[in-house]
């Protein structure tokens, strides 16, 4: 694969930019190598620098549930642009966003939009740890809620990819309000919560984790949670940000049947565009500022661009079994793999829901973080290099997830299983 241009890029972007990059895990260092510089995308492609094209299943990380540049996407973003770009005063699109929202996450009754992840999950706890006026929250081993600082233990995504464990920079108090559990199990919650419930504002966890790789629940395991932080008093959060509107139009919540104090989202409801959002209960929420003590503020919260591209975005996916759609064609995708490498001898083990799937190369379970450290990352990088090279683009690390869009169809999944078949001989 010609990778000149984005060679001489690279060179450059060193030269300026930490690491080359805007955010860590595009450096490739959990696959080694240098990254490609993309030029364009339209629907399941990608166009690089060099003009090889390339089918994406990272698609932003998330964001891209339509594929790349939507029509309806380009049409509803370039109109708001012609009549401005922002405004730090109300507008009716916010209102129709959170309403649109409201309707697939009934728990989120009041909605505050921000700008990203983080800042969506870095409120909510703030939020949490005034509402109730205690200061301990615990996270979920191997779970990523962005680059908050009291998150940052144990975090899963780029921390992982990188081991660092915990990053430096986040003060030892910080870290030490913070408890760390593992996924998929209710003992180690119980304990926790037994020694400390009385202190603890919050549990936050992705209900189905995408930065370790990506890890169902075991049957009970969030029923178990929300009974647990009920009985003491703490808030649960649902950290919704990558499988809200993925695993289903209404997240995990819906499709589990669980029902957080709070949720986080981001992602699929900027369609690509930068907005986070956080919602719960007016009870709680109207403990934020200007109604409440508890700050939070942000200048381009809620802008006409960001809330144009997630309207879009999100009328498109309520057309009737657009993510049902997805994860037939998901299991189609799975299904190969499994045959492929039966018939390679190569251990996977693969998890999916909705529009989002990993494939770990292990023997499984992988039921948590533990179980994820054992995959063999060294066979995922020959994996992620030899389908670049064919062409087909997987996350640049085990410790993540793929994703389907609505433009991905029967000849991106030929192509893929048949780079795969490729592939699997030389892993
Ligand atoms: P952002 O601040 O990156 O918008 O969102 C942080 C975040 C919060 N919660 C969950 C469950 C997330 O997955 C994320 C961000 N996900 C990573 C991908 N694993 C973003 C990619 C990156 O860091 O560049």
């Amino acid at each position: 694969m010609n990778q000149t241009n984005s060679k001489q890029l690279w060179a450059e972007a060193n030269n300026l930019l930490v690491g080359g990059v805007n955010s860590p895990v595009r450096a490739f260092k959990g696959v080694g190598g240098t990254p490609f510089f993309v030029k364009s995308g339209s629907g399941a492609r990608i166009t690089d620098v060099d003009g090889n094209e390339i089918i994406d299943y990272v698609l932003s990380w998330g964001p891209l549930v339509l594929g790349h540049a939507h029509p309806a996407v380009v049409e509803a973003v370039s109109d708001a642009l012609r009549r401005g770009a922002s405004f730090g005063i109300p507008t009716e699109a916010e209102i129709r966003l959170a309403e649109r929202i409201v309707r697939h996450v009934p728990s989120m009754r009041k909605v505050r939009l921000v700008n990203s992840g983080t800042e969506a999950t870095m409120s909510a706890i703030r939020l949490a740890r005034g509402y109730t006026s205690r200061d301990l929250v615990v996270k979920v081993e191997g779970c990523y809620h962005g680059h908050v600082d009291s998150l940052l233990v144990k975090a899963g995504s780029g921390l992982t990819t990188f081991g660092v464990p915990t990053s430096p920079g986040v003060p030892g108090p910080y870290a030490k309000c913070t408890l760390t559990m593992p996924y998929n199990d209710l003992d180690a919650a119980r304990a926790l919560f037994q020694e400390h419930g009385a202190r603890i504002a919050c549990l936050i966890l992705e209900p189905v984790p995408g930065n370790m790789g990506m890890i169902l629940p075991q049957p009970g395991y969030l029923e178990g949670l929300r009974d647990i932080t009920r009985e003491y008093g703490a808030l649960l959060i649902f950290d919704e940000v990558m499988s809200g509107f993925r695993v289903a139009l209404g997240g995990a919540q819906a499709r589990y049947g669980v029902v957080p104090d709070l949720t986080t989202l981001g992602k699929v409801i900027g369609g690509g565009l930068p907005v986070g959002a956080y919602g719960g209960p007016a009870e709680i929420m109207n403990n934020l500022s200007p109604e409440g003590p508890v700050y939070q503020a942000g200048t381009l919260s809620g802008n006409p661009l960001a809330t144009a591209a997630g309207l879009a975005t999100l009328a498109a996916l309520e057309a009737e079994g657009v993510v049902d759609a997805m994860e037939k064609k998901m299991a189609v995708l799975a299904e190969g793999f499994g045959d492929i490498a039966r018939e390679a001898g190569i251990p996977i083990f693969q998890s999916r829901a909705g529009s989002m799937a990993c494939m770990f190369f292990h023997d499984g379970p992988v039921r948590n973080y533990a179980d994820a450290l054992q995959s063999d990352t060294k066979r995922y990088a020959k994996f992620f290099w030899g389908m670049l090279e064919r062409g087909v683009y997987f996350a640049p690390s085990q410790f993540e997830t793929f994703f389907f869009s609505t433009a991905h169809g029967a000849p991106e999944i030929d192509q893929t299983l048949e780079a795969a078949r490729d592939v699997f001989k030389t892993l």
